[in-house]
């Protein structure tokens, strides 16, 4: 296959800083390497442009935490990806989970025209927040809710009218969701698997499910918060929460999902170096790419 990388280096959208360095902890774990060994194109497209928080307003306009330039970003890295030839299979790094709204929305559009995309969202937490449930204002809680059509007008309107259908939405991994949220999140159509039926009913069954649901969409996106994984595995993120996937859970997922062949875009968001040991959770993030895009045991 042909693999395009493409980092987008931004922290805006966190509450804690250092994830605006998860591209370069990836690519210094052997990211695009790794992918070649398993026989695929890797084309390094570098980062999209992403402006320091020190240089930009936090309140623009006395609304979110720095939307203006989050709002500029994810329209880039939407426009790249868009860009990108039909056949390519894009790789996006974050960043924090913001960095999606641009990716997705670009995914959907590719080719010119909007094609149904299934979103399988892989995470401790929802994101369903709009900027009237969030409780913290950061806007990395919010990209979910904001690709659906909810929130703020001109994050809701990147795809230029386009939005995903909350019916090809999966959530796996769900641990962590405000009290706002999950009164959204109730009757929105989204199916969320939670931590407690990874528990009951195992990845496997979770998957069948997941792809069977998603049978009727064209198009279908991973996008891979690292703190879906137990903090454990995956120490380097800003917002760990005890009781995640194993390292096991993680790469069955990926394996799965590889194997059905359905898959069309990953990313890998919110792995956070500064806060990381000896950069094991961009190591074990690189895995998951792996298995998701052919590793195989034997
Ligand atoms: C929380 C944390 N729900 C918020 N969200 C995170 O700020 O909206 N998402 N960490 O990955
Ligand atoms: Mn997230
Ligand atoms: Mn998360
Ligand atoms: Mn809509």
């Amino acid at each position: 296959m042909d693999l395009s990388i493409l980092g987008i280096p931004m922290d805006l959208g966190a509450g804690r800083r250092g994830v605006d360095m998860g591209p370069s902890a990836l690519r210094n774990a052997h990211l695009a390497g790794t992918l070649r060994g398993l026989g695929h194109t890797v084309t390094d497209l570098g980062d999209v442009e992403v402006p320091l928080p020190e240089t930009v307003d936090k309140h623009a306009e006395g609304g979110l935490i720095f939307l203006d330039p989050i709002i500029a970003a994810c329209r880039s890295a939407a426009e790249r990806v868009a860009a990108l030839p039909e056949g390519t299979f894009p790789v996006t790094l974050g960043g924090d989970h913001s960095v999606s709204m641009g990716t997705v929305t670009g995914n959907a559009l590719r080719g010119g025209s909007p094609r149904r995309t299934g979103l399988i969202w892989v995470d401790a937490h929802t994101d369903y927040n709009t900027p009237r449930s969030s409780p913290s204002g950061n806007i990395h809680g919010m990209p979910v809710a904001h690709l659906t059509g909810l929130g703020d007008p001109q994050l809701s309107g990147l795809g230029g009218g386009w939005h995903l259908q909350p019916e090809d939405i999966v959530m796996i991994g769900i641990r962590s969701v405000d009290a706002h949220e999950r009164e959204l999140l109730r009757g929105a159509g989204i199916k969320a698997y939670t931590m407690k039926d990874v528990d009951q009913l195992g990845i496997t069954r979770i998957m069948d499910e997941t792809l069977e649901r998603l049978s009727g969409t064209e198009r279908l996106h991973v996008s891979f918060d690292a703190d879906a994984l137990d903090p454990s595995v995956a120490p380097g993120v800003g917002t760990p929460v005890p009781g995640g996937l194993t390292y096991r859970e993680g790469h069955l997922l990926m394996e799965l999902l590889s194997e059905s062949g359905r898959v069309t875009s990953l990313d890998i968001v919110e792995v956070n170096p500064v806060l990381d040991t000896r950069n094991q959770t961009a190591e074990v993030m690189v895995g998951m790419a792996a298995s998701l895009l052919g590793q195989r045991i034997l």
